[in-house]
């Protein structure tokens, strides 16, 4: 399918073959009769869940919850096996869906976007990949994903390293055999999470080198029966309109309760029946858990407690617990055994941010009091997010400006979904949305709507150049800004801030106002014809002389 020095003219040209990509594709080719074509970096349709393929990688949303809304049929026919859905359920799903709806012969793959540049006197975007496939759109929608440039630390001295380097987010598609060998992790974050409790049993040593503690909470993964997934289905419609109403795009009820406005022993027995039931859901179990700080306290104490049940040595449980953020301040995580993991022989964890890392040898990695044999190392050091996929390739708006200029102080956008100057060019689920802060699934398919009916209704009026007014843009960013302003989110060095990346801009980029309230807010800006958005016609390309 991969193909070389090949040029596509279409309507609209797609970045990214993920989940956001091919609803964008199916979308506008299938509903609305325009010409897509799919540029995608990996060697099939998938996204995220085509790279990061490390043994224990799953989704944290239900299943259910996690899947496309636009086909009673699909819906019909797709049995999820499980409440969590493992990465190779998921990419067989994209599989599914991408054959069942035809969805590859419009996919080049093995294609990574170098350049996109406008061109104003056509108004089309000329894209170029790095394989010397074309495109030539009027319409750009990059796809990317909040969650895909690759982020690998420079460890000095990484390359004398004679052993297997990984990293979880760039998994290889063949097997890896760690049976029987001494494995380091780098990163304790989600994927760090899902990694180290799959592989120890099979090691014969795991070293995890942990710079920051995380907050995990029991996933309560689980086979779904027949007879449960005959009732989810009958559950859809309720369920669907949950989501799209909810503030998270998660099939958890809203409470209106607030930590505190329970006393001590209601508080702990509702975060007791939370932990047995919620999952990732725990952050909500009040909700106030992002506002108050001592309401976050309740909380953070209670999963500190649970860590120290769980770890026998009590120091390394002091060592495994956070205290130097709010619970759900960085992206919270969920777990199988995590915590119990280090109650093994073969497991040390290593405390870096006490004694950093200094350098890789060609058998050892070594921190400042320290030296580990090794025969792996895995890295699972996450993502330049929400930007990093964005400005990976050199984009250019009108006037020769690029993205990387235009956001140099951080990601400036009207709506999360597009950025002035940069006519036609629209951004799926990225920063400016609420993209991470929710379930994703139920953002990307919000912006699949909205940007096609957008593009219908432009088509239709003749003026198919549309583009996010700079007054629009600065409201906008300041709406952003306010959303955070009085969260706890603000008290962490996490991806939101942009704190993963040394020397990364410090703004909080998703919007934390909410799905319901942002989606009312695309919805009246709709409603408006467009408010904040400037619409002109095509330019005549007629070049035959007068
Ligand atoms: P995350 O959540 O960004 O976690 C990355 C982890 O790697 C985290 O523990 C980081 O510690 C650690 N890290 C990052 N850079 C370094 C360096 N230079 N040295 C040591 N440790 C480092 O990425 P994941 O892949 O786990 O999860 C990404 C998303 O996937 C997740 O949010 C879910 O949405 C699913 P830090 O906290 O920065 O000190």
């Amino acid at each position: 399918m991969s193909s070389t020095q090949t040029h596509h003219d279409v309507d609209v040209v797609v970045v990214g073959a993920g989940f956001a990509g091919l609803a964008m594709l199916r979308e506008l080719r299938d509903e609305r009769g325009m010409s897509v074509r799919v540029l995608e970096a990996g060697d099939d349709v998938g996204g995220v869940w085509y790279w990061n393929r490390y043994p224990g990688a799953r989704c944290d949303v239900d299943s259910t919850d996690y899947s496309y809304t636009f086909s009673p049929e699909l819906d019909e026919e797709w049995n999820w096996s499980e409440r969590y859905a493992t990465q190779p359920e998921i990419l067989r799903y994209v599989h599914h869906v991408a054959e069942r709806f035809d969805l590859r012969r419009d996919v080049t793959t093995g294609a990574r976007v170098a350049t996109a540049t406008w061109d104003d006197d056509t108004a089309h975007w000329d894209v170029t990949c790095e394989d010397g496939t074309t495109a030539r759109g009027r319409y750009l929608v990059m796809a990317t994903g909040c969650l895909s440039a690759v982020k690998r630390p420079q460890v000095e001295g990484m390359e004398d390293f004679t052993g297997q380097v990984l990293h979880t987010a760039d998994w290889p598609r063949e097997p890896v055999d760690l049976a029987g060998k001494r494995v380091g992790v780098i990163g304790t974050g989600s994927s760090g999470i899902q990694v180290i409790p799959r592989i120890a049993p099979e090691v014969a040593e795991l070293v995890v080198f942990q710079r920051t503690p995380a907050f995990s909470v029991p996933a309560h993964h689980q086979v779904l029966s027949d007879a449960e997934r005959a009732a989810l289905k009958l559950s859809l419609p309720e369920r669907r309109e949950m989501l799209r109403n909810s503030p998270t795009g998660l099939s958890v009820p809203v409470t209106r309760r607030g930590a505190l406005d329970d006393d001590d022993a209601a508080r702990e027995q509702h975060y007791e029946e939370q932990w047995h039931s919620a999952g990732f859901g725990f952050l909500l179990a009040y909700n106030d858990l992002l506002i108050s700080h001592e309401a976050n306290r309740t909380a953070s104490d209670f999963i500190r407690g649970k860590i120290a049940e769980r770890v026998t040595d009590p120091a390394l449980a002091e060592k495994l617990s956070p205290h130097t953020y709010p619970y759900g301040a960085k992206r919270p995580c969920v777990d199988t055994g995590y915590y119990e993991t280090f109650n093994r022989e073969n497991v040390t964890l290593v405390d870096i941010a006490a004694a950093p890392l200094t350098r890789a040898t060609a058998t050892t990695l070594e921190t400042a009091d320290a030296a580990y044999d090794l025969d792996v190392i895995v890295f699972a050091t996450g993502f330049d997010a929400m930007t990093g996929s964005l400005l990976k390739p050199t984009i250019t708006g009108r006037d020769g400006v690029t993205l990387q200029e235009h956001w140099a102080g951080g990601p400036l956008t009207y709506l999360g979904l597009m950025t002035a100057g940069f006519p036609n060019m629209f951004v799926i689920a990225g920063p400016g949305s609420p993209s991470l802060l929710g379930n994703v699934m139920v953002s990307i398919e919000q912006h699949v709507d909205w940007v096609s009916a957008l593009l219908v209704d432009s088509e239709a009026a003749g003026t198919p150049v549309i583009e996010a007014t700079e007054e629009a843009e600065r409201a906008w960013v300041d709406r952003v800004n306010a959303a955070a302003a009085p969260t706890l989110y603000m008290e962490a060095a996490s991806y939101y801030l942009g704190a993963e990346i040394e020397g990364k801009p410090r703004v909080f980029m998703p919007y934390a106002g909410g799905l319901r309230r942002y989606r009312r807010e695309c919805d009246e800006v709709a409603r408006e014809g467009y408010r904040g958005f400037r619409r002109s016609p095509e330019p005549s390309t007629d070049l035959q002389p007068a």
